[in-house]
């Protein structure tokens, strides 16, 4: 017995050595392999506010230390959001009304999840004639496709494809844009929540649907859909929209302190906490560079990162492309406070991934200003629109350019190479030089040059899966071999 204790005792140290000498050598090895391969995120000003700071940075409209993004990494360490930034403190004027001065607001917002019969039809009918009927506030309403709807009646009158609340004029003119492919009746459902929503914050607004119809079976590219709702707002001069709401179908906001409103020059991400709806389990809280969900933001600061990426087919990575392009621009996310940003998801089938999605993400920056909603008008064709007052349904293609298809052939990929290799030496040699506006116009133009053969490669089909990664180990071998 004391002979089989004495081993033990003697064993289990020499083991635990054992596995620390493992383990010190592991981190040491795996740190200084990360260390050499990224070495810039280190130097990298880890805000807005630090990077906005440093003038010189400010000047350049290139990555300050580097082109390529590991992005991972890259959104682990780096901080999208603004400090002490006071939100929703309009300027004092009271001839147009902030969301925070209405007298409708009543904190949690009722929302309602329809039977799955509901129709856009009934929508239409329910916000133009069920509910301006309704004349007691605390009267529930019932209808063949809810029960339950305690929403008050909130007057409003719809004008030139705008719904306005009678008598007040709104702070902003705000177009909500919902990107869709299949999720019918998450679509309704939203709909018919976010009216009601939208009223008792006293918004001026109008409801986009932009639903990918064409491709047939193909997956869904969000940022060509954002890219189009905009062109489409930004053609109906009329509507004089002074705030974009970029919002995904399947969230519904629990909260009218979470205000849809945006800031002059910072865009709002609302989406901090999200609960399935129905489900136990309670809210989640996703990480700080995600600025997917719900997204505010002006025109302006739209057209200023060139809307999102073109390049994206299936689930994942455009919004991470599109915080890149604010981290690039030098512009900070601001957030309402934890209580507030609160939303309940309806429940849906993912879509198909982007296996692309690193890749892209790793050229992101690189392609900021020839891959975005300045590009978009080729790749788009309006197959439908439909208007109804509490929905513009706007039916798409979103690869009318047939020639998007084409894989590049040898000769335009070993030029594409030849002119990468050029432009990763030529790039190299200036950051040596260390002269920001040389590296600047020499890579402006050499990867114009090379964008536009790049679309072609990076266009994400199964097809061309292999070249897109060939061609990024070739850029990332080459650029390995210049430092
Ligand atoms: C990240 C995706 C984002 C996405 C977010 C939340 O991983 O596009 O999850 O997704 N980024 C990449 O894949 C690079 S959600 O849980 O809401 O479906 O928005």
């Amino acid at each position: 017995m004391r002979k089989i204790y004495w081993r033990r005792n003697s064993l289990t140290p020499i083991i635990f050595l054992v596995l620390l000498i493992c383990f010190i050598t592991f981190i040491t090895t795996f740190h200084i392999n990360q260390e050499s391969i990224i070495s810039f995120i280190y130097h990298t000003p880890n805000n807005c506010d630090e990077l906005a700071r440093n003038s010189l940075l400010h000047q350049s409209t290139i990555p300050p230390y580097h082109l390529l993004i590991p992005y991972q990494e890259f959104a682990m360490r780096t901080s999208i959001s603004c400090h002490s930034y006071k939100l929703d403190e309009p300027k004092k004027n009271p001839s147009k009304l902030h969301p925070r001065h209405s007298q409708y607001l009543r904190g949690k917002f009722p929302y309602i999840v329809p039977y799955s019969n509901i129709t856009f039809n009934d929508i239409e009918n329910f916000y133009t004639k069920i509910l301006v009927t309704k004349k007691n506030q605390t009267k529930i309403l019932r209808t063949s496709f809810a029960s339950n709807i305690s929403f008050e009646n909130v007057p409003y009158i719809y004008i030139n494809d705008m719904w306005h609340p009678v008598g007040v004029i709104s702070a902003q003119r705000t177009a909500i844009l919902i990107p869709l492919q299949g999720r019918d009746f998450n679509a309704k459902t939203f709909i018919f929540n976010i009216h009601a929503f939208a009223r008792r914050q006293l918004l001026t607004y109008t409801i986009l649907l932009i639903e990918q119809v064409h491709p047939l079976g193909h997956r869904f590219n969000k940022g060509r859909l954002f890219n189009a709702g905009v062109r489409y707002i930004q053609n109906q001069e009329s509507l004089n929209i002074t705030c974009l709401i970029l919002h995904d179908v399947d969230l519904i906001p629990e909260n009218d302190g979470n205000f849809y409103t945006c800031e002059p020059i910072h865009p709002k991400h609302t989406t901090i906490r999200v609960q399935q709806v129905g489900s136990k389990r309670g809210y989640t809280r996703y990480y700080e560079f995600l600025i997917g969900g719900v997204l505010l933001l002006t025109m302006d600061l739209y057209k200023k990162v060139n809307g999102f990426s073109n390049l994206y087919w299936g689930w994942g990575g455009e919004d991470d492309d599109l915080s890149l392009r604010f981290i690039q621009r030098r512009i900070c996310v601001v957030r309402p406070s934890d209580g507030l940003a609160i939303y309940a998801a309806l429940p849906h089938p993912r879509g198909q991934r982007n296996n692309a999605r690193f890749n892209l993400l790793t050229w992101s920056t690189v392609r900021l200003d020839t891959d975005g909603f300045a590009q978009i008008d080729p790749m788009i064709r309006f197959v439908e629109i439909q208007k109804r007052s509490t929905v513009t349904h706007i039916k798409l293609d979103v690869n009318a350019n047939e020639d998007l298809y084409k894989a590049p052939s040898m000769e335009e990929y070993q030029s594409l190479t030849d002119q990468t290799d050029e432009h990763i030496t030529t790039t190299r040699k200036t950051i040596v030089n260390n002269d920001l506006s040389l590296i600047e116009s020499t890579l402006n133009e050499k990867i114009n040059e090379v964008d536009n053969l790049l679309p072609k490669v990076k266009h994400d089909h199964k097809s061309n899966k292999d070249e897109i990664a060939s061609v990024t180990n070739f850029l990332e071998k080459a650029i390995a071999e210049h430092r």
